[in-house]
């Protein structure tokens, strides 16, 4: 099995999110057997426990649509510095939170793949491009934000740390993408991030489109980093996420990408956002999730013997 220590990394935070209850995210995975079913695939696992954001003094942004905004700058460098050091110690594995987290672990993770003088690549699997900056949000809600954050856009400076490492946004692929503000779409047409929507991946099924993307990562030598937000599937088998959209990926879409990843061997770290335990039903997306780390950290769909499939809720 592989050599891979996985450093999991609880993210509790909420406030970027349009409803509380993503701060009991990292306990549901922990619940949910993620650290047990990492080690019965053979891995060593450093549970590194809650890196929880310092009380955050408010600050006020001329963008009248964000409330207060919880003092980012001090938020965003502590998961940076613990992103930068967890990928240096093995597979980080950020367990949120809402996806304002991903702020941190992409630009801490860019920093250390900068250090190893490789390209840094980004999977965003989301419903949502999280393509606004601070003055183009009209929610007001940072989760909106990380990835126009990450590639270096204008428009978080006093706000936000400055990105030492800013991503190229040529090495972001986006999958399953069904709802995008009018900004966000602008601002994505001129940088060049590739954009496979939810019509993609019905026309062409996830294989080619991934693969496509993966084979440009090899051939750069890249490190990948793969960013799940709970809302990618379809909310009829995840329903425990508080941004949720219609028409999104089934099980085996998301169960073959993960697979895909894992023979690529190109994943780095992965980021598990946005899961709100508050609107989940007895845990079921917190084990969905599981199981999908599961599949990208190598179990098979012939290794799941008949009492391995914990989803179904129990027939009596
Ligand atoms: N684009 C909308 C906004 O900016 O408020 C919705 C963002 C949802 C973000 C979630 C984490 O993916
Ligand atoms: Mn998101
Ligand atoms: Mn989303
Ligand atoms: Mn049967």
């Amino acid at each position: 099995m592989a050599a891979t220590t996985c450093i999991v990394l609880g993210i509790p935070v909420q406030e970027g999110a349009g409803r509380l209850g993503c701060d009991m995210g990292p306990s549901a995975f922990r619940t949910a057997g993620l650290v047990t079913e990492l080690r019965n695939l053979g891995y060593a696992v450093e549970d590194r426990g809650n890196i929880v954001p310092a009380p955050q003094r408010e600050v006020r942004h001329p963008n009248g649509a964000i409330k207060a905004l919880p003092e980012t700058v001090a938020w965003t460098e502590a998961i940076t510095e613990a992103a930068y050091q967890a990928s240096g110690d093995g597979m980080p594995i950020f367990i949120g939170g809402d996806h304002s987290l991903s702020a941190g672990s992409m630009t801490g993770l860019a920093r250390r793949a900068a250090e190893e003088g490789r390209p840094f690549f980004v999977l965003w699997l989301d419903s949502h491009p999280d393509f606004h900056t601070l003055e183009t949000t009209t929610s007001g809600n940072l989760h909106g934000v990380p990835m126009a954050y990450a590639t270096g856009l204008k428009g978080f400076e006093g706000f936000f740390p400055s990105v030492a490492n800013p991503l190229n946004p040529q090495n972001v692929c986006m999958i399953g993408i069904r709802s995008v503000d009018p900004a966000e779409r602008a601002a994505l047409s001129t940088v060049g991030v590739t954009v496979y929507d939810m019509r993609a991946i019905d026309e062409n099924g996830v294989a080619p489109l991934l693969d496509a993307f993966l084979k440009r990562v090899a051939a750069a030598d890249g490190i990948l980093h793969v960013s799940l937000d709970v809302d990618f599937l379809d909310p009829g088998i995840a329903p425990g996420v508080g941004t949720t959209v219609p028409g999104g990926a089934t099980f085996r879409e998301a169960h073959l990408i993960m697979e895909m990843l894992h023979d690529s061997g190109l994943v780095r770290s992965i980021d598990l956002v946005e899961l709100n335990p508050f609107l989940d039903e007895r845990g079921r997306t917190a084990l969905l999730m599981v199981d999908l780390v599961s599949s990208l950290m190598g179990r098979r769909v012939l290794d799941r013997p008949t009492q391995s499939y914990r989803h179904t809720p129990k027939a009596h």
